[in-house]
């Protein structure tokens, strides 16, 4: 693993820096604004540092455990201090400590670049032990580190991960790392390979030549008229960006009123199309324009000939125009049925994922489990009907310490 940090006027361009350096292949670690200090910040704009990671093939592990072992052996002493004075603590006490470990985690990462491997201290302790009292040290240790260990996927197993990934996540660390090495190298390891498996998209990106087609597919009422209605808002209302809706949702009567009332308020033109005819003409119509969103009708994936209009609606817009689509699902809804809909709309179009509802449910698992499945990324999580307001762009990191127990929920 490498991990690098790009200090540039906005993330943008330092992930512009990050790209040209690491290539395609890194993921976004963090991202924080650096204020200047002393006199100098009258006249000194804002900075933006982003700590970019750019996993190597093999010993990944190796070199992160390499780095941390100073910090981390410190931070174990201090809590080895502290538990003593506390008194002797329980599961429950492991948990907490989980969630302590895991926010300082992003420091424990950062402060090993530039930090060099030192066994000082401990070395000179150890010199004076007889062997009993270090194998009896060693044998404590790992059955606190194979406690942790257990603590650690039953928060995974609690946050509705699949088994088998946490499975293939744990074999992927061990086996790229020595045997009974200290819980916080493992958790470092965890923590980073579950970032790299979620992906990273772009999100909506504009359009250099014409303008950019954007559909919403999925199952019915899981938010992809709110949803339209929340990105494109942001678009037209903040960015000042020429924005037009349509629908092809002709199915149930009130869906084309309630998006029209969106258009409505957001004062941006709004049209819809009953035929595949009617939608080249309407795209046409709106050729100066920066975005197009398309609203389509939610049916169960598992209604074959409706799957079926929807594809041959999208198959116009191949080669003809620049287009990104969106499959929507809900976070309430049951892994086993997430399964079958992707596995259905797999043959639609090539589609990103945008996760809705997320405060309609304490369990996120299924947010890593189908990214896994699918091999997408999720662009966007929406947290609530509020319009515009309540939409995020998806932020791996934080969805990260969240499965692996560091904070409750997404707000
Ligand atoms: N709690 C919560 N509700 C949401 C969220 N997003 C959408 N909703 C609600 O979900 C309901 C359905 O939303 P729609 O946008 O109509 O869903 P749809 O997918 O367009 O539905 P169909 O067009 O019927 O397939 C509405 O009551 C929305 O306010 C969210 O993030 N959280
Ligand atoms: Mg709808």
């Amino acid at each position: 693993m490498i991990i690098k940090k790009y200090l540039a006027k906005s993330k943008e361009e330092a992930l512009e820096t990050a790209k040209a350096e690491l290539g395609e292949g890194f993921v976004v670690m963090n991202v924080r604004e650096i204020k200047p200090k002393g006199i100098m910040r009258l006249w000194k704009e804002n900075e933006v540092e982003v700590t970019a990671a750019l996993e190597e093939e093999t010993e990944s592990i190796n070199r992160v455990v390499k780095n941390v072992s100073a910090i981390a052996m410190e931070e174990e002493r201090r809590q080895k201090q502290e538990q003593e004075r506390v008194g002797k603590r329980g599961i429950v006490g492991d948990s907490e400590n989980i969630e302590r470990k895991l926010d300082s985690l992003q420091n424990l990462i950062e402060n090993h670049l530039g930090q060099e491997t030192t066994k000082g201290k401990e070395t000179a302790e150890t010199k004076q032990e007889t062997a009993e009292e270090t194998v009896a040290k060693k044998e404590k240790r790992e059955e606190k580190q194979e406690q942790f260990e257990k603590v650690l996927y039953n928060t995974l197993i609690d946050n509705e991960v699949d088994e088998k990934y946490i499975n293939l996540i744990y074999n992927e660390v061990e086996k790229g790392s020595k045997p009974g090495m200290p819980f916080d190298y493992f958790l470092a390891g965890i923590y980073q390979k579950m970032i790299l498996k979620f992906g990273k998209s772009e999100g909506i990106t504009g359009s250099e030549d014409g303008p950019r087609v954007i559909l919403f597919i999925g199952p019915t009422g899981v938010g992809k008229t709110t949803t339209i209605a929340k990105l494109a808002g942001k678009l037209a209302v903040e960015e000042k960006k020429k924005v037009a809706l349509l629908t092809a949702d002709t199915f149930r009567i009130a869906a084309a009123e309630q998006l029209r009332t969106y258009a409505g308020i957001m004062e941006v033109p709004f049209r819809v199309v009953y035929t595949k005819e009617e939608f080249r003409q309407a795209l046409d119509s709106f050729n100066s324009f920066d975005y197009v969103f398309v609203d389509t009708a939610g049916h169960s994936d598992q209604n074959a000939e409706k799957l079926g209009d929807m594809k041959e609606l999208i198959s116009i817009l191949d080669g003809t125009v620049a287009y990104q689509c969106f499959l929507v699902l809900s976070a309430t809804t049951k892994y086993k049925d997430l399964v079958r809909i992707v596995e259905n709309y797999r043959h639609i179009a090539e589609y990103e994922l945008i996760f809705t509802k997320l405060d309609e449910t304490s369990a996120y698992g299924n947010l890593l489990n189908i990214s896994l499945l699918t091999g997408k990324p999720i662009a966007y999580i929406t947290c609530g009907q509020n319009v515009p307001n309540d939409i995020k762009v998806f932020d791996p990191q934080n969805m990260v310490k969240i499965l692996l127990g560091g904070k409750k929920r997404e707000e």
